[in-house]
C-alpha cells in the first residue's frame, strides 16, 4: 500500500496520507512522497491542493516505532531532512494549500495541517499538541504558527499540556477557518478547494506572500510590500477578466494568468 496518494483532477492536486492502520503516522517514507507531491504540486495547471488522511485520521505525527528501528537516521537529521522541508514547501507554494483535517491530528501531524492556508475539519477531528508527553517541543513549525493563530496564552497552555481540543474548539480559538459535518465533509473540503482553483491564482499567491512578509516587517515596510504586489496583482489577466466581468454584469472566468 503507497504510504500517500497523490492525485490531480481538473486542476486540483489531492494528497492523501495513507498508512490509516497507523493513524497516517508519518515514516521515512510518507515524508519523502509527501515533498515530492508538494514539488509536483508546483506545476502551473495545478491551482490549489488538499491534505487529508485515509480512513479515521488526519495523521498522527512522526511514527514513533521508527524510532527504534536500528537505521533510523537519529534527532540531528529528522527535522531538517524530512519535516522542515515540507513547512517550507507549503509556505513557498505560490499556490493555496487546503488541510482537510478528517479526523485526529497529532504531534507534527497537527503543525503539518496549522502550516497550511486554510485550514477546515471535520466535527470528528481532534488536534493534539502531544509533543510534551513524551518530552519533545512542538515541531513542524508549531511554535511558529500555534501562537499566531490562537495567542500566546493558549499556545503556551495547548503546547505543555498537550491536551487534546475538539474541532469546535480548534475553530472557536481561531486555529482553523470551519468545521464541517461529518457526513459531507469531504465533500464540502473538496468543494472549497476546487472554488479555490477557479479564482485569480496569481492574486492567491500574492496573498499568500503579502501574509508571509507581514510577520517580519514594519507597518511602514509592509505598505510598500502591498504596493509591490498590488502592481503585480494589477498586471494579470485575472484582473482585467475580473473588472471586466464586474462592468458587463457576468461572472468572471478566471485563468490563472
Ligand atoms: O525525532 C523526532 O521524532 C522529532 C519529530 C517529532 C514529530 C512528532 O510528531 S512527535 C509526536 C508523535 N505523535 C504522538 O506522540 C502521538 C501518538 N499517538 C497518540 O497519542 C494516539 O494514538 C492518538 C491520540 C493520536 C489517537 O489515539 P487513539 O486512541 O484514537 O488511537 P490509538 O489506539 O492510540 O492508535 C491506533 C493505532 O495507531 C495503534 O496501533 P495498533 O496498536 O492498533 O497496532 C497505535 O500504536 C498507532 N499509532 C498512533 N499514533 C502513532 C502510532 N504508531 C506509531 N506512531 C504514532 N505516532
Amino acid at each position: 500500500m503507497p504510504a500517500l496518494i497523490f492525485e490531480t483532477r481538473e486542476q486540483v492536486a489531492f494528497i492523501t496520507l495513507n498508512r490509516p492502520d497507523k493513524l497516517n503516522a508519518f515514516n521515512h517514507k510518507m515524508t519523502e512522497h509527501l515533498q515530492a507531491a508538494l514539488d509536483d504540486c508546483a506545476a502551473p495547471h495545478i491551482r490549489a491542493v488538499m491534505i487529508t488522511g485515509a480512513g479515521k485520521a488526519f495523521s498522527a505525527g512522526q511514527d514513533l516505532a521508527e524510532l527504534t528501528d536500528p537505521n533510523f537516521p537519529g534527532m540531528n537529521h529528522i527535522l531538517s531532512e524530512r519535516y522542515n522541508p515540507l513547512v517550507s514547501k507549503i509556505r513557498r507554494l505560490s499556490k493555496p494549500v487546503v488541510a482537510a483535517v478528517n479526523g485526529v491530528a497529532a504531534g507534527a501531524g497537527a503543525n503539518l495541517a496549522l502550516c497550511c492556508d486554510i485550514i477546515v475539519a471535520a466535527t470528528s477531528a481532534s488536534f493534539i499538541q502531544s509533543f510534551s508527553q513524551i518530552g519533545l517541543i512542538p515541531d513542524t513549525g508549531g511554535t511558529f504558527f500555534l501562537p499566531r493563530l490562537v495567542g500566546w496564552q493558549k499556545a503556551s497552555a495547548l503546547m505543555m499540556l498537550g491536551e487534546k481540543i475538539s474541532a469546535e474548539d480548534a475553530e472557536r480559538f481561531g486555529m482553523i477557518y470551519k468545521v464541517f459535518d461529518d457526513a459531507s465533509f469531504s465533500e464540502n473540503a473538496i468543494a472549497l478547494t476546487n472554488r479555490l482553483a477557479q479564482m485569480p491564482t496569481k492574486g492567491l499567491a500574492y496573498i499568500k506572500q503579502a501574509l508571509r512578509w507581514s510577520i517580519s516587517h514594519t507597518m511602514d515596510e509592509q505598505l510598500q510590500n502591498e504596493d509591490k504586489l498590488q502592481q503585480r496583482a494589477a498586471a494579470t489577466n485575472d484582473f482585467k477578466e475580473g473588472v471586466a466581468a464586474f462592468l458587463e454584469k457576468r461572472s468572471p472566468v478566471f485563468k490563472g494568468e
